[in-house]
């Protein structure tokens, strides 16, 4: 027993090691994560979204059920869906090349949502109409800069 310890250990520390890619079987995995990912992301934010903008009545419950959502998904694809090695489908270069800037705005997501999410729980309106136009905001800068057309 005592002389396996050693190798416990090692498979242990090579299991933490691996690359962020290996989260994924296949690179592919990876790109339809993190577009399974931004489907989810847009049908949640625009549930919340059409409160904030009248088209449907405001529904406090479901604002925060949204909201939250929205937060938890935010923070999903950052750490492995955009590792070396992944790129395709609309993730444009400059993911890899810009990677600051990419870390940065990816950054502000898990910000902006966390608001709305905070704003959703105090069931204001206002609040919550200025923190979609924040998210939105948001959405949109990453887009034009990392998503190809
Ligand atoms: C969405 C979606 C986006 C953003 C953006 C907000 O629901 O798919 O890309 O919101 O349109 O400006």
């Amino acid at each position: 027993m005592n002389r396996l310890v050693p190798f416990m250990l090692a498979a242990a520390c090579t299991a933490l090691s691996v690359p962020a890619a290996a989260q994924f079987a296949k690179p592919e995995d990876a790109v339809k994560y993190r577009q399974s990912v931004m489907f989810l992301q847009n049908q949640h934010f625009g549930r919340i979204a059409a409160m904030a903008n009248g088209r449907v009545p405001y529904d406090a419950a479901a604002a925060l059920a949204n909201a939250d959502l929205v937060a938890t998904i935010a923070k999903l694809p950052w750490s492995g869906a955009y590792a070396q090695g992944t790129e395709g489908g609309r993730a444009k270069p400059e993911i890899w090349t810009e990677q600051a800037k990419f870390k940065e705005l990816s950054d502000t997501l898990v910000d902006e949502t966390g608001k709305l999410a905070t704003a959703a729980k105090s069931n204001n309106l206002d609040a919550i109409k200025t923190s979609v136009a924040a998210v939105g905001e948001t959405c949109k800068s990453c887009h034009d800069s990392f998503r190809k057309r």
